[in-house]
């Protein structure tokens, strides 16, 4: 039996600001999360709704490396395109922060310095990869080499991308850092792991036995783990991108970004209200859920309810209503590969359609299992089911209202078995719609406030006012009154689902939002109520506009598919003291002619800072000569001379081949350097 809670306390996940958003996270994490919020406010409940960006972890740092900016940049750059297309889209987040605010700093570093003084942790020292170059420890997504199942060279330290195994970085064959190409060192590091298996029998008593009624996605997935055994887990790395871990001797050290993301719902709650923020976190009265994608079930039901369970002072989740994952056209939605709906592209490329998004996203949840998103499903619920049903239903009772009464609702006559039908039906669904939601079934809560579009509109087909209007005005009066009581309970059973068109069926019918509890009424509109102009609530999507996103992402497939073909493997690993033999300079471009009789070959003057070259370079076929002269190339300056059609070469001109064109375009500074510049 459901405990009566004061209050509920809901986090969706945070997510990586190494990306945009995309209808993956929507529809697994947001749209739930967001659905159920609403839900709860219109109910009168108190709740608080947090996220933020999660900015910490491997792979930002790598971006940030290789773009050549600091992570900061890439968390910055991101949590701006996050934020602001969650507020276009509608979320209802009582705040949005972010894992890099000092709230959070501080909240995360004192939470993992109350469990090291408890003595919560193990510490222990390992022996780690290191790469002597870069001087850094390397994260296991830093460590590149062999796969030793599937031989695949591009295999990181913690995976196979290509086979799927999962790996230890020394079973990788001629392991090299991602940073500098070192060969790395093995070489002892300390680290502080949470013992997760000292909190199996807790954790077995309160999921297994306490929260059978968990979706079973979920349950399935976190007795799978706890059969499997439970395993200390590490709680800290050697990276320099993150909280640094408060303690003594531990430079260079960081919190374990997913020990410090889940503390990020305190942190951020703390943030929205210094003064009351335990009353939602450490009070029994709250309710605390948590809206994730399955890959983050271990995170949120077994590891962050331990780091709680340790700390002593924090309640546990009641339920993590955690979706599967969504698919695109069939294939698995990418952030690396592009291969995505981003959120903030759908809003710029198909203004004021949130409702439609949050439509086909609800109406395909992948609730219990995987699912797929199309553009021509998405078409045909717009067309089909909004625009058809909902927006036809709605249109046709205040036009005729407009029509025949003047846009006043009118008088109810005496009433047929239909109409009584039809109002029993009308009470039913508020029950219908709540006995969904409450069991986080957003789908099938979704069908049902479909329903009460479905009835208006059979409710009109079936008694054609239109054709009664010259004949029994008074019965086109009563049909028309009815559905318009359905149209105002629209205005609420969508609310949660599809809040900008609720708001704009208000707006039509000159009301403020009626409360939850009046869902089902028949008489939310008094008669004589006068009614706005009626607009379409819903516009058909026209093929081109689909086909436009269809080949939006045929692009992309063809973008992938040529830079897999074509990006070259990278060479065998070289010594650092091999690459420091090379000394590339900087040299401009004073002359540049063809060499006569050779199709590919251009002679370069070079102003080298050290009184100028000749250098010949196949060059023939991507440059007209004259593109090239005043231009700045790098090139090796330290190479033999050597003769090309009787001119003596004195170097070699740095050149990149695009792998997609196959064109060549020569390497030159960013901004211009004194000639002879040495290229570090
Ligand atoms: N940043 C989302 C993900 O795994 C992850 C969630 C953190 S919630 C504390 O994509
Ligand atoms: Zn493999």
């Amino acid at each position: 039996m459901q405990k009566n809670y004061k209050r509920t306390l809901i986090t969706a996940a945070l997510p990586y600001a190494n990306g945009p958003v995309h209808i993956g996270h929507l529809a697994g994490v947001y749209i739930p999360a967001d659905i159920y919020a609403r839900y709860l406010r219109l109910k009168g409940q108190e709740v608080l709704f947090v996220c933020g960006s999660d900015e910490h972890g491997v792979p930002i740092a790598i971006r940030a490396q290789k773009e050549g900016v600091t992570p900061q940049d890439i968390v910055d750059r991101y949590h701006t395109i996050i934020r602001d297309s969650f507020a276009r889209f509608g979320m209802t987040f009582d705040i949005y922060s972010r894992t890099t605010s000092p709230t959070h700093r501080e909240h995360a570093s004192a939470f993992f310095r109350t469990l090291y003084d408890k003595g919560a942790f193990i510490e222990e020292e390992t022996e780690q990869y290191y790469d002597p170059e870069a001087r850094q420890f390397l994260a296991d997504r830093y460590i590149v080499g062999t796969c030793p199942r599937c031989q695949n060279e591009h295999a990181y330290g913690d995976q196979c991308e290509s086979c799927g195994s999962t790996l230890n970085p020394t079973d990788l064959i001629h392991p090299h850092s991602a940073i500098s190409g070192a060969t790395p060192i093995l070489k002892k590091t300390k680290h502080w792991y949470l013992p997760l298996d000292q909190y199996e029998p807790f954790l077995r008593e309160w999921i297994l036995e306490q929260h059978k009624e968990w979706k079973s996605n979920v349950y399935g997935q976190c007795r799978s783990w706890l059969d499997g055994g439970l395993q200390p887990r590490a709680v800290s790395r050697d990276l320099d991108w993150g909280i640094p871990v408060p303690v003594e001797g531990a430079e260079g050290k960081v919190l374990y970004v997913w020990f410090d993301a889940p503390i990020g719902y305190i942190s951020n709650t703390k943030e929205l209200l210094p003064d009351s923020w335990e009353t939602w976190w450490k009070d029994e009265d709250t309710r605390l859920l948590h809206f994730i994608g399955k890959d983050n079930i271990v995170f949120h039901c077994i590891v962050f309810p331990a780091m709680l369970r340790a700390e002593g002072s924090y309640i546990l989740p009641e339920n993590v209503p955690a979706n599967e994952f969504l698919n695109l056209e069939g294939n698995k939605i990418s952030t690396s590969r592009n291969w995505a709906v981003w959120l903030n592209e759908y809003l710029d490329e198909l203004p004021d359609k949130q409702d439609v998004l949050r439509y086909v996203l609800t109406a395909n949840a992948p609730e219990t299992k995987d699912n797929d998103f199309t553009w021509k499903d998405y078409q045909a619920r717009n067309n089909n089911e909004l625009v058809a049903v909902f927006g036809n239903f709605v249109n046709r009772a205040l036009v005729l209202t407009s029509k025949y009464f003047d846009g006043h609702v009118p008088a109810l006559g005496s009433l047929t078995d239909l109409d009584r039908e039809t109002l029993s039906e009308l009470s039913s669904v508020r029950g219908a719609i709540e006995r969904e939601l409450d069991s986080f079934h957003f789908r099938e809560a979704l069908k049902e406030a479909m329903n009460l579009a479905r009835l208006g509109n059979k409710y009109l087909a079936d008694t054609e006012p239109w054709k009664l209007a010259k004949t029994d005005l008074p019965r086109v009066a009563t049909i028309l009154n009815i559905s318009l009581q359905i149209t105002a309970n629209l205005t609420i059973a969508f609310a949660p689902f599809l809040p900008m068109s609720s708001e704009r069926l208000c707006q039509m019918l000159l009301i403020d939002l009626p409360s939850w509890d009046d869902l089902g009424r028949a008489d939310l509109l008094p008669v004589g109520h006068t009614l706005g102009e009626p607009h379409l609530l819903f516009e058909k999507i026209e093929d081109e506009v689909i086909e436009a996103q269809v080949q939006k992402l045929l692009e992309t497939k063809a973008q992938n598919e040529a830079a897999e073909a074509k990006t070259p493997p990278v060479a065998d690993p070289i010594a650092f003291e091999d690459f420091q033999k090379l000394d590339i300079r900087v040299g401009t471009v004073l002359e540049c002619t063809k060499v006569p009789k050779a199709d590919k070959l251009l002679q370069f003057r070079l102003d080298d800072g050290l009184g100028g070259r000749t250098i010949i370079s196949g060059l023939a076929e991507h440059y007209a000569p004259e593109e090239l002269v005043g231009k700045q190339v790098c090139f090796i300056a330290n190479l033999p001379p050597r003769k090309l059609r009787g001119i003596e070469s004195e170097g070699m001109i740095l050149s990149a081949l695009d792998a997609e064109t196959g064109r060549l375009r020569v390497i030159t500074p960013e901004q211009g350097v004194t000639p002879g510049s040495e290229v570090k």
